[in-house]
């Protein structure tokens, strides 16, 4: 069995997301999903997510090209999550191209490209405007 496993804070959930993770799903057979905790999101965004950690897990959760959740409480321990859930291939979205190369000594490492036109921070401005 290949395991892939991906990582987001995955906010608002939206088609893009989808997209993402259906097709890292396509890459393996089983599809794991490390959710990025509130703080991580605070972290790397500079603001806290707009639903909180249990909400985002249980969307993602509930789909069913996705296999299993995780909480992901640092962008530092990617080759310690990769190694605890014994993943084949690491898959993220075009936007972070190169910034995992260093794990191809452990899994496959593949970026597919994002959903145009759809983000997160766009739909928040959207709201906001309205
Ligand atoms: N994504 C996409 N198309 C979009 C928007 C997002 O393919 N239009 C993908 C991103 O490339 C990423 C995934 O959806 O692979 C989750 O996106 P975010 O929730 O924005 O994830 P991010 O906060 O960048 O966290 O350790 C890595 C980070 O945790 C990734």
């Amino acid at each position: 069995m290949r395991k892939v496993i991906t990582f987001g804070t995955f906010d608002v959930f939206h088609v893009g997301h989808i997209n993402i993770l259906k097709r890292a799903r396509e890459q393996g057979d089983y599809l794991i999903v490390g959710i990025s905790s509130d703080q991580l999101n605070i972290n790397k965004k500079g603001r806290a997510p707009i639903y909180p950690l249990s909400s985002r897990m249980e969307i993602i959760q509930s789909l069913r090209f996705v296999d299993e959740v995780f909480v992901e409480e640092s962008l530092e321990k990617k080759r310690e999550y990769i190694q605890q859930f014994d993943a084949d291939a690491l898959v993220m979205g075009d936007d972070w191209v190169g910034r995992f190369d260093e794990f191809k000594d452990i899994c496959d490492v593949v970026y597919l490209p994002r959903t145009p036109s759809i983000s997160t921070t766009e739909i928040i401005e959207v709201i906001r405007e309205i």
